[in-house]
């Protein structure tokens, strides 16, 4: 519109150019009208008629001239204008700058607001805990909800280890609700499928007796709140956000296989800085001097696989591929209780009831089937049951805490990479350690702290302890104040990013 009205006033005064050519005026009328030839002459170029007139007038002399003028024009434009250019960019920057520095600060300013809604207990350690709800992650779980140190902001769970995705959070909500702790800890759903599907499947036989264990007539016969429900919140916006608005750096214990972990990394990499250190319940960390041969054998693998590849870890086996992405985020600190130093840590019934008499406890008859019934429930004998994720637990808390009379006996530093190439076949899946020697150029390697040796007396009085006195520290909140119902309020005030 605006250009079409341009060309109007352009053509008007083209016309009246041409009415004043066949209407000469009188002398001062024609003073005028050069006068607004002359202005008329620079908007409308191609009609002016002087230049042409006097094109074929300009001698060598004029020529001259011309070309003296347009030296000293150019002159003139790059003393002037360049400068000025140079100082309305560095104007400009100097804005862009300005702006991106207010919007951080609007930004830091937005969270700190959020963060004082939140009134966390900063004098204990904030702790994120993401489970595949098998039993031995309820162990842990107990255990954790008694540990005066730690603050649990919120439970996560995956559907993609030992339980299935239907199960995976209403039984942590079960637990929660059958030892009194049904206000304090959010718990949210999250991934139910491996980022890297192996083609293995859990048994279902397995996964049943773990699924129904809480309520099974046969195995614990509990009757459940069922009235509990789970965290506004997905699981990985609940961890992103639990990591962002926490005042202090989030410890994350990952007791199934890593797939929450790796997404949420993935969709918001910021918060890699936040997690203050991640302990792995597993994991695989074999020197590769003790492997017979790491030259791939396509004949012995079959993909997708039936099994699970000999001695490698379940929670990284279920999802290497998440294992990978979470090791080379950038974490400061991992750590790892090794899946074959956790069967250092046999649950041995006699042990058990004889350290619970030595100690003196008094354990509910519910505690005590939860901690006891495993092998019977499931149809396993006593013998494959190990003291799994509540060791990871135990380690995370002994190295808060920097314990030197912890069960973990001795640490070690290790670099370490897992085989993800499907052409590993038998490999695949499997942990590597021991580089520096072996291969010293191989890239991608990512330090760990693991455990090594274990005393599974003191791991004992320490289990049995803590579940023993009832303290529920994590569970001391109203519902209203629960780390993510509280978050949610406070994001509604103070607005979303
Ligand atoms: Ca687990």
């Amino acid at each position: 519109m605006e250009a079409s009205n341009r060309n109007t006033v352009r053509e008007t005064r083209i016309e009246n150019d041409f009415h004043d050519l066949n209407n000469p005026l009188p002398s001062m009328q024609q003073g005028h009208a050069g006068l607004f030839g002359q202005a008329r002459s620079f908007d409308v170029e191609d009609t002016q008629p002087s230049k042409r007139n006097n094109q074929g007038f300009c001698n060598k002399q004029c020529l001259i001239g011309l070309a003296i003028g347009l030296t000293i024009g150019v002159v003139l434009v790059i003393v002037i204008a360049v400068p000025v250019g140079v100082v309305l960019a560095s104007k400009a920057t100097g804005t862009q700058s300005s702006t991106v520095t207010t919007s951080t600060s609007q930004s830091t300013s937005r969270i700190k607001q959020v963060q004082n809604c939140l009134s966390q207990d900063i004098t204990r350690q904030p702790v994120l805990i993401d489970t595949d709800t098998d039993i031995d992650d309820l162990w842990a779980i107990l255990y954790l909800l008694n540990v005066p140190t730690v603050d649990i902001l919120a439970i996560t769970t995956s559907g993609d280890g030992y339980s299935t995705p239907f199960y995976s959070t209403s039984n942590i909500l079960s637990l929660l609700g059958l030892v009194n702790c049904t206000d304090g800890v959010g718990v949210a759903t999250g991934a139910s499928l491996s980022l890297s599907p192996t083609g293995w499947i859990i048994a279902s036989s397995i996964l049943k007796g773990i699924d129904t264990f809480l309520t099974s007539p046969t195995c614990l016969n509990q009757s459940t709140n069922i009235f509990l429900q789970p965290s506004p919140f997905d699981a990985v916006e609940l961890i992103i956000s639990t990591l962002k608005y926490s005042q202090r750096p989030v410890d994350i214990l990952c007791l199934g296989p890593m797939t929450n972990i790796a997404e949420a990394i993935s969709r918001d990499r910021s918060i890699v800085s936040k997690i203050g250190t991640l302990y792995l319940s597993g994991g695989q960390f074999k020197s590769i001097a003790d492997y017979p041969s790491l030259v791939p054998n396509p004949s012995l693998g079959v993909y997708p696989y039936s099994y699970k590849t000999s001695g490698s870890s379940s929670n990284v086996f279920l999802d290497v591929l998440a294992v990978q992405r979470v090791d080379d985020s950038g974490i400061k600190n991992l750590v790892a209780m090794p899946s074959g130093v956790q069967k250092q840590l046999t649950a041995n019934l006699t042990q058990l009831n004889n350290k619970i008499r030595a100690l003196n406890l008094q354990l509910s008859p519910f505690t005590y089937g939860l901690i006891s019934s495993l092998a019977k429930c499931t149809n396993q004998t006593e013998g494959d049951i190990f003291w799994w994720d509540n060791s990871a637990a135990q380690l995370m808390v002994q190295m808060q805490n920097n314990a030197t009379n912890g069960f973990c006996t001795n640490l070690q530093k290790v670099q370490s990479l897992y085989v993800l190439s499907a052409d590993g076949n038998h490999l695949y899946g499997q942990g590597l350690s021991g580089f520096d020697q072996l291969r010293p150029n191989t890239q991608g390697l990512t330090n760990y702290t693991i455990c090594t040796q274990t005393n599974s007396d003191l791991f004992l009085t320490e289990f049995l302890t803590t579940i023993a006195s009832n303290r529920l520290d994590s569970c001391a909140k109203t519902y209203q104040n629960r780390f993510d119902i509280k978050l949610q309020a406070c994001l509604n005030t103070y607005g979303y990013e």
